[in-house]
C-alpha cells in the first residue's frame, strides 16, 4: 500500500498545523500507516495536475495506491474505515463516532472559518468593526453547546474516536483568538487529544517540514 499526502510546500500558519493536511496526518499516525508527502506551491495548486486530484485546487489529498481523495473529512473516514483505532466496530457506536466527525465539519467549522476568514481578508472593510462581535458570538454559542455535549467526559463518545480528531482540529483554528480561552473544558479537552504520541508525531513532520524550507523561521 503506498499513501501520498499533498500538503502546503510553505504553509501561511508557518509550522503551527492548522491547514487541513494535519488533520489527516494525524488520522494515519493513529493507525500506523507510513506516507509520503507530496509538498505543493500555491501556482502547483492551479495546475492541472493538481486539479485532477482535486477540483478546487485545495490541499490536502490523498492518494491510496490508485484511489485520489480529496475532501479532508472523507479522507479522514477513509482512513478510519479501513484500519483499527479511529472508529468503534459496534455499528451503533460507529455511527455516533462519525456523526460528531459530521458536527464538527458541518456545524462547528463553518462559524470558525467566517470569523478567521473575516479577519483575514474583511479587515479592512467598512462593515467590519460591526460584524466582528456578531461572527465571534456564533462561535461561542457553538463552544458553549459543544462544552455542554462533551459535560465531564474524556471525549464526545465513549472512547477517543475519529469524531475527536475532527473537532479537536476545527477547534485549533481559534488558539490565539482569546475564545477557547473562555471555556477551560475545551481547552483542557484540546490539550488532552493534544498529548497524543500520534498527533505528537503528525505535529512535528509538519513542522520539520516547514522549517526544512524555510530556515529561517
Ligand atoms: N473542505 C476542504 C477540505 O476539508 O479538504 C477544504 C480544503 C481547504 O480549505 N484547503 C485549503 C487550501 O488548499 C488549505 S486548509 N487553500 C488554498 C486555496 O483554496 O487556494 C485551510 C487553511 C489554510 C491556512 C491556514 N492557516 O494558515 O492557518 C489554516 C487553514
Amino acid at each position: 500500500m503506498s499513501l501520498r499526502l499533498t500538503a502546503f510546500e510553505r504553509s501561511p500558519d508557518r509550522g503551527r498545523g492548522l491547514a487541513r493536511d494535519m488533520r489527516v496526518r494525524w488520522a494515519l499516525e493513529e493507525v500506523g500507516l507510513a506516507y509520503e508527502v507530496l509538498p505543493l506551491s500555491f501556482d502547483d495548486l492551479r495546475t492541472p495536475a493538481h486539479r485532477a486530484r482535486q477540483p478546487f485546487g485545495q490541499i490536502p489529498t490523498l492518494e491510496d495506491d490508485d484511489l485520489v481523495l480529496f475532501e479532508s473529512g472523507a479522507i479522514v473516514l477513509h482512513i478510519a474505515e479501513q484500519n483499527q483505532g479511529l472508529l468503534p466496530d459496534e455499528p451503533r457506536l460507529r455511527a455516533r463516532a462519525i456523526m460528531w466527525m459530521f458536527a464538527a465539519l458541518n456545524t462547528v467549522e463553518p462559524p470558525i472559518v467566517e470569523r478567521s476568514m473575516a479577519l483575514l481578508v474583511e479587515h479592512d472593510a467598512p462593515w467590519q468593526a460591526a460584524r466582528q462581535p456578531l461572527l465571534d458570538d456564533r462561535v461561542r454559542r457553538r463552544l458553549a453547546e459543544l462544552a455542554l455535549a462533551l459535560g465531564e467526559a474524556e471525549w464526545l463518545e465513549a472512547g477517543f474516536s475519529a469524531g475527536d480528531l475532527m473537532m479537536v482540529s476545527v477547534l485549533q483554528r481559534l488558539k490565539g483568538s482569546g475564545l477557547l480561552e473562555e471555556v477551560p473544558a475545551l481547552s483542557t479537552y484540546i490539550a488532552r487529544a493534544e498529548a497524543r504520541p500520534a498527533f505528537q508525531r503528525a505535529f512535528a513532520a509538519q513542522l520539520a517540514e516547514f522549517r526544512a524550507v524555510s530556515p529561517e523561521a
